[in-house]
């Protein structure tokens, strides 16, 4: 029997966010979001879902936290609501709110599980978005302001925070895709956005260090993507390296190198007046904790479909795909070995720790007749990605911990709840959890810090 084993001080997690599961949308003064907004304007979201009640963890957190003990995970990674904590998105402070994600942190500090805190998972508070939203430059301070006030209230116990999650999500699927809130098409706004949080990373790392009553690690999780060519061809290789810049390189470059690469023309042709300030670029650049949120790889051909842009997604057929993307766990040992040799090496020892902070798939599941959630395809899915981070750590990359997306099946954004992702199955009518075959599968494997492979 071949068996894997992952290193003793390995980090095993679930994650969840703050809009995708708290549902209680309007209660105990928690303002309005950008998701309130988009998922309450008819046609925006599959089947006209919204994150109204969700899974309703606002009110079932402690049900949902035996869960965690019942895994036996050692790290849960959440989201603060922004809008439960200021309403308006700055000036008064909701008390409630805070105290609601206190009494998360003590929960979760009581039954030894390691509350890993990220403020931003995409839920804007309106008014913050009514005066120019991310594009904006001005909500810096606003987030910076946000992170001071739950770090006071937190600090003391949360040693893990993440500033943003998947920040060019916010920025391009928000202002240039369209498809989230705020729901724009703007190619502009979303390059303003997206330098406009890195800034605000930056600056709220100093906030959450400052206020912090202990030593903090501050990190911020990147949807991450393999770029491939679909052919050898030179045009192709060239549409790849263009999507490589525009969605992995735009986030590394400036966190790990200090530099954009979006060259001055590019910036020039897009935008009017400067974006980037001098210091922002040395602002940007701190990091404890590189978070990577890898689900699959892009394929991409040269295309004169979309002007400007010249580049087309293709699907490989023959490949295995889940309800949203192709399944490919090699792209995660790639994705890893090059983040690896390109942006840590070259680091030496000031290097971030790194993480895979989210990991997991939609695949139709549902509660058999006795009860059980046999949901073969995501056992199958963790596996061949856990043996592919394996082969990393054995490769000499050094990742320090692996959060399954998601705890819970939950609110997936534009596509309702039509998708799920949980390790729990949840019944979004009667709001009854059934742990899922993968669930007990993953929890096995926390158990013995690794799994027999054949
Ligand atoms: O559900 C999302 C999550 O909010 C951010 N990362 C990707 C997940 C799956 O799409």
């Amino acid at each position: 029997m071949t068996r894997i084993s992952f290193p003793d001080d390995f980090i095993w997690g679930v994650a969840t966010s703050a809009y995708q599961i708290e549902g209680a949308w309007n209660e105990d003064g928690r303002g309005i979001s950008i998701w309130d907004t988009l998922s309450h304007t008819p046609g925006k979201i599959m089947n006209n879902d919204t994150g109204d009640v969700a899974a309703d963890h606002y009110h079932r957190w402690k049900e949902d936290f035996d869960l965690l003990s019942e895994l036996g995970v050692h790290a849960y990674r959440f989201s603060v609501a922004w809008p439960r904590i200021l309403p308006q998105g700055a000036g008064a402070v909701n008390p409630k709110g805070l105290d609601f994600y206190d009494r998360l942190v003590d929960d979760l500090l009581r039954r030894q599980i390691e509350p890993y805190v990220c403020l931003y998972h995409w839920d804007l508070p309106q008014p913050l978005q009514d005066k120019g939203g991310w594009p904006n430059r001005a909500l810096v301070n606003d987030f910076v302001e946000y992170a001071r006030i739950v770090t006071r209230r937190l600090g003391d116990r949360v040693k893990v925070w993440f500033t943003h999650n998947e920040p060019w999500v916010t920025a391009f699927v928000g202002h240039f895709l369209g498809e989230h809130a705020p729901g724009w098409k703007d190619l502009g706004a979303a390059i303003r956005a997206l330098h406009h949080l890195l800034v605000s990373h930056g600056l709220a790392a100093r906030a959450i260090r400052a206020e912090a009553k202990q030593p903090v690690q501050i990190g911020i999780t990147l949807n991450l993507n393999p770029v491939y060519p679909a052919s050898d061809s030179e045009k192709d290789r060239e549409a790849a390296n263009q999507v490589d810049m525009m969605m992995n390189r735009i986030v590394l470059d400036p966190l790990l190198k200090g530099t954009s690469p979006i060259s001055e023309s590019t910036m020039a042709s897009l935008l009017t007046g400067k974006l980037i300030q001098p210091g922002d670029l040395e602002t940007i650049r701190t990091l404890d904790i590189l978070g990577v949120n890898y689900y699959s790889r892009t394929v991409i051909k040269h295309s004169n479909k979309i002007p400007f842009i010249n580049v087309e997604q293709v699907y490989p057929p023959g490949n295995e795909y889940s309800g949203m993307w192709e399944i490919f766990p090699e792209g995660l040992y790639v994705l890893l070995k090059r983040i690896q040799e390109e942006y840590l090496a070259p680091l030496g020892d000031s290097v971030p720790r790194l993480m895979i902070t989210e990991n997991g798939v939609p695949v139709p599941d549902g509660v058999d007749f006795d009860g059980q959630v046999r949901d073969e395809r995501r056992i199958r899915y963790l596996r061949n990605h856990l043996i592919q981070l394996h082969r990393a750590v054995q490769d000499g990359v050094a990742v320090k911990g692996y959060f399954h997306w998601s705890l819970l099946d939950n609110f997936e954004w534009a596509w309702g709840y039509s998708q799920r992702f949980g390790l729990v199955y949840v019944d979004f009518k009667t709001q009854k959890r059934v742990v899922k075959n993968s669930g007990r599968w993953f929890a096995e494997v926390v158990k013995a810090n690794g799994f027999a492979t054949d």
